[in-house]
Parts: structure tokens; sequence; C-alpha cells
């Protein structure tokens, strides 16, 4: 790929057309065939990489049919088989780099860690035909060209973030997503769990937040939320992707939901009517009642001890009914509340006018703010609206999504760079990029899938690949090969005028 070209009509290699771009790829001569009785070697046999081998197995096996065994690799020979291996795996690709070398004799995989193991597995399902992800029986062959991908991502955080506030969606849907972006190397699941709309995660010490909280949605459709026990299944399944969730609860505004389950939250004491409209900034906690803090020590609490990674998104966004200087000492106490419960917190850009420290996470949506915690030594997640919001209609016959952030076309939400958003934030202070999905107009799966896809492939690209060797122009021809990939994964991708779907 470095080296090879990726002219419109050349002999299209698997190699080349792989989202995202790998750092490194070199094509080399022949083909690997899998065969009905290749085995999944495994060096070492820890706990780690049999998981991911039967990962990998279960991927292969409904298409193939085959038995595809997983066994130690000094109990096989290398011919005709896969190997995944962290011993001898290279220490400077990074946590999260992968070689994968592809020979006519053998495929084998190499990762310092089983992270890029992970992120190698999902290179070596997309040199393999599209019919590979096929839940039926396929015909095959099963082959892959030769060549040699040393590959690692440049920014570390490479997330997607699903509204579940304003539309409820449950736990096999959520599923469905995390797979979805693991597909494409997304290492970020970011949930937005809280809103005017609703509440969606039980929290023992408050239980009026979910029950009544949680009832409601957008245009009163039909509410819901997680059990501690559901929450607890999606970040083990998200980890087992190597996806870190990152649970969003937004105070002080985007509030209602919480402020009609408790009146005491509310300085007037009274509880508002529930709230299923799509207007934003009506809602505040009230800043200067103790309980407001109690209520945030105990969500902040449960939450923080049933997340297994370090972040803690706290939302603050359009507190417009927040006076400011409130709002900048409500988020600073949070900021205490956060830490004290061991997490690091995120949030929405307007955080950068409080003082933050160093390992507050701004999240760069509408404005520059964000420079100001550059200033104080913060690193930011980049989602601005005009390219990597997936709710915004893709153009003005899109029956889906919004569009105050405009029209994003795949092309729009794949052709920038994070590092020329704002020039005081440099690629330096940049620790990644994330594709909100709002869910004001969405209420199924399918409709999840049609505003991600394929727009989110492209924000997976921004996020893992190098800025050099790639461009729209040959993105398009790379992308239009992932038709027949999202088909067969049974995925409603818009099939934007913009690319020559094949
Ligand atoms: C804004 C707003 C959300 C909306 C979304 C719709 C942020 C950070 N706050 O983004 O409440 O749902 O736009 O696009």
């Amino acid at each position: 790929m470095t080296n090879s070209t990726n002219a419109a009509g050349a002999n299209q290699t698997g190699l080349q057309n792989l989202i995202p771009r790998p750092a490194y790829a070199a094509p080399a001569a022949g083909k690997f065939r899998l065969a009905p009785q290749a085995a999944i070697r495994v060096d070492p046999p820890s706990a780690d990489l049999v998981a991911l081998a039967g990962y990998l197995a279960d991927r292969l096996r409904p298409a193939t049919g085959y038995a595809l065994a997983v066994v130690p690799a000094d109990q096989a020979p290398a011919g005709g088989n896969i190997l995944l291996a962290t011993s001898g795996g290279d220490p400077a690709l990074g946590e999260e780099g992968y070689e994968l070398i592809v020979e006519p004799a053998a495929v084998r995989l190499w990762a310092a860690g089983p992270a890029g193991i992970f992120w190698g597995i999902q290179t070596f399902r997309q040199l393999l035909p599209p019919a590979i992800e096929s839940l039926q029986s396929q015909a095959g062959p099963w082959e892959i060209p030769a060549g040699v991908v040393r590959d690692w991502p440049r920014f570390g955080w490479r997330g997607v973030m699903l509204d579940v506030a304003r539309h409820f969606f449950g736990v096999e849907d959520v599923k469905r997503c995390i797979d979805l972006a693991a597909y494409y190397k997304l290492n970020r699941l970011h949930l937005h769990l809280t809103d005017d709309q609703g509440w969606r995660l039980v929290i023992e010490s408050w239980p009026e937040l979910a029950r009544t909280g949680g009832a409601t949605a957008v245009g009163g459709d039909p509410g819901g939320y997680y059990t501690q026990a559901d929450y607890a299944e999606l970040a083990a399944y998200a980890q087992s992707r190597f996806i870190t969730l990152v649970p969003e609860i937004d105070v002080p505004g985007h509030t209602n939901a919480a402020l009609a389950a408790y009146p005491e939250l509310n300085c007037s004491g009274i509880a508002p009517e529930p709230y299923t409209g799509i207007e934003v900034g009506f809602s505040s906690l009230c800043i200067s009642k103790e309980i407001t803090y109690r209520f945030l020590d105990d969500v902040i609490g449960e939450v923080a001890a049933l997340t297994p990674g370090p972040y803690l998104h706290i939302g603050g966004d359009e507190a417009k009914s927040t006076p400011p200087a409130d709002y900048v000492q409500f988020i600073e106490r949070l900021q205490s509340i956060v830490q004290a419960r061991g997490k690091l917190m995120v949030g929405w850009e307007e955080i950068s006018t409080a003082s933050l420290l160093p390992s507050s996470i701004p999240q760069a949506w509408a404005s520059d703010v964000s420079k100001k915690a550059v200033q104080q030594g913060c690193k930011v997640i980049v989602s601005p609206g005009n390219r990597t919001y997936l709710d915004m209609m893709y153009d003005e016959n899109c029956p889906l999504g919004l569009h105050w952030a405009g029209y994003v076309e795949v092309r729009d939400a794949y052709d920038w760079a994070p590092a020329d958003l704002v020039p005081d934030i440099p690629e330096s202070a940049i620790l990644g990029v994330e594709a909100p999905l709002w869910s004001e107009t969405l209420h199924t799966i399918r409709d999840i899938e049609f505003m991600a896809f394929p727009r989110l492939a492209g924000i997976a690209e921004i996020g893992w690949s190098p800025a050099a060797g790639r461009s729209w122009d040959e993105y398009r021809l790379r992308l239009a090969q992932h038709g027949p990939r999202l088909s067969a994964l049974g995925v409603n991708f818009y099939r934007s005028p913009q690319i020559d779907w094949i």
C-alpha cells in the first residue's frame, strides 16, 4: 500500500482495500487458501490468545463450515494454519499494533499484546472475500493474497457515541454496535446514558431515576433502562472487543428526567413534567443545594464502581439554564467527585471554562473553547459537528437525522484533519476522534446502521491511519469495496452517490 498504487480499475488486491488503511502494507507473490482442516495455532496458549482464537474461529465458521480447531502452536505444524502469537511480538508496534504475514503456506499474526492481535484479526477478516461475513454457509474458495502488514494506530482514542437517552436501545443492539465498531478498529464506546428525555441506568441508591426517569423517550415512544447487570454485561462485551466503555451522566443541564424523578433536586422543590420534545438547554440541577452533590457522589460512585475503564463522562454541554459562574464552580466540584472515585473526567467542550486537571478531557464539538483546556495541559477529543456527527442528515433528502451543523455527506465525514480544526490545538494535544450518534430521530438498530455507515468507517480511518498516502480520491475506491462486506454483515448502510459501489 505505501509502496503500491491504488488507481481506479487497477487489479485490487485485498491489501489495497483495507479500512482503516494500514500504516504499512506490501503485497507479495501468491495466495494463502484457508482449507477445511485448517487450525488456529496460539503461542503461548494463554487464556487471552485462546479466547482471541475462539473469537476468530466464531467469525469464520458460519460461512466456511470449517471446524477451525484452536491448538497450542507446538502441537500443530505451521503449514496451512493460522498462527496468533504474542511471543515474539514486536513491542515497537505498541499496545495496539500488530504484524500480519500472509504467505501461501501459512498466515502468521504477531503482536506484543492481545489488543494488537484483535486488531490484526480485523485486518485478516477484511482480507478474506466479503462472503466470509455471512452467517450462512458460502462456497469459497477462502483465499487471501500474500503480503505483509505492519500496522499501529495514529490516535489512542477512536470513539463512537450512542445516545440511548433520547431513544432507548437494548443490550443486543448495543452489542451489535460494538461488533461493527470493532470491525473498523474503534476502541471507545461512549454511551450517553442520561438526558432530559430519559435516564437509562439503574442507580440503586436513587431508584426513581430509572423507574420514573427511564419511562419516557422522545415523541412519547417507549422508554427503557439497563439494569446494573445489563450494564456490566455490556462493559464486559466491549472489553472482549478491546473497546473501553465510557459512560456519560450528563449534568448539570440535560437533566429533566432526573429532576422529574426527584423533586428535591430542583431549586423550587417541585418536579417538572417529563419531557419528550427535542429542545435543549432548559433544565439544570440546583447548583446551590447540598443534596445535588450527595446525589452526584452517589451516582458517580455507582457508575464508577460498575465501569472497568478509566473514564467517566459528565456531559456539561449546553447548560444554558445554569449561570456561567455557577457552572464553573459546579464542574470543579464534580471533577473532585470523579477524581475521588478513581476516574478521569471527560466532558463536552464547555467544561474548558473551568479550572481543569491536566488529566481531564474535553470533547470539542462546536467551537474552539477547548483551547482553554489545552492551555491548562489537557488533551482533547475532537468531534466536530459538521464532520463527525452521525446524526446529521447526509443531504436534504435524508429520511433521518438533524441538520443544525449542516449536511454531512460521506466525503465531509472523511476529508478533514483533526489538527486543522483549531490553530491552538495541535496534533500533540489531540487524544483522538469520536463520532457521536444522537438519537432524537432514530428508533431502531436499522436507523443506527443507516446513519453510522458508511461515515463511521471514515472517522475510524482518521483515528487509526497516518495521514500520508491517503486521500478522498483513493478512499472512495476502497470504500466502494466495502459495500459487499457491509451487506454480508447485514448492515443497512447509506448508498451514497459519492461512491461507485460495486
Ligand atoms: C448537541 C447537543 C445534543 C444534541 C445534539 C444533536 C451536544 C454535545 N449537545 O451536541 O444534546 O442531541 O447536538 O445533534
